[in-house]
């Protein structure tokens, strides 16, 4: 496993094995099969091109009234709890913060990308964010505090853990493309993002 620091971003490459990738996919399949995917649209009503679900004691959606965190996903049933492996890889990686209550999961089609954004829709912004990459590899680009200025892009590949902490915590990113067929653990192709959270 290498370990990259670009700016305040930490990224682990190859920190889950092809073996614990698999057991991780499996683990997935039952949290999507209580919490399905859905197709979120943007408050304008705009559909995102991710589909989305989470684990955990809240999860991120956004529909027509706006960007927030709920304790149900929209079918009305509890989030499911986030799976061991990642609890245990967060405690790895970031000993210092508090426990993860969000495990946002999307996914990535081979049309899929997602916009420059900001995530600060928690409360506590000093508290990081990591993130595992699954299947297909994604272009990831970092910017800076402010919208627009200099970004730097990486490949993020199929085990890579990414941590955001101190002022990449606040940085602009974005997923501008996936490259399809890279990787062969998702049975059809496409990448899943998992995102571990402090959301209170
Ligand atoms: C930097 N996800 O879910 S992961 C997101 O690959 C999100 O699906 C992308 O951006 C994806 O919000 C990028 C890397 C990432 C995740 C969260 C961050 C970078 C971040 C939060 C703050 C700063
Ligand atoms: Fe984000």
């Amino acid at each position: 496993m290498t370990v990259l620091r670009l700016r305040d971003f930490e990224i682990h490459q190859r920190y889950f094995a092809p073996e614990a990738q698999a057991r991780l996919v499996d683990t997935l399949r039952d949290v999507l099969s209580k919490a399905p995917l859905v197709q979120p649209v943007t408050p304008r009503g705009t559909p995102m091109s991710v589909r989305m679900s989470a684990a955990g004691m809240y999860g991120w959606v956004s529909d027509r009234k706006g960007y927030r965190y709920e304790l149900v996903h929209p079918s009305g049933v509890p989030w499911p709890p986030i799976p061991d492996s990642l609890i245990e890889m967060w405690r790895d990686v970031v000993p210092d913060a508090r426990a993860p209550e969000c495990c946002l999961i999307n996914w990535y089609d081979e049309t899929a990308k997602m916009g420059m954004h900001q995530d600060r829709d928690e409360a506590d912004l000093t508290q990081p964010v990591v993130s595992v990459s699954l299947g297909d590899e994604g272009l990831f680009r970092m910017g800076n505090l402010t919208r627009g200025g200099k970004t730097e892009s990486i490949w993020l590949r199929s085990g890579d853990v990414v941590v955001m902490a101190g002022d990449a915590r606040r940085a602009f990113h974005g997923i501008d493309h996936i490259r399809p067929n890279s990787s062969t653990l998702l049975p059809k192709g496409g990448r899943i993002n998992l995102t571990l959270r402090v959301v209170t």
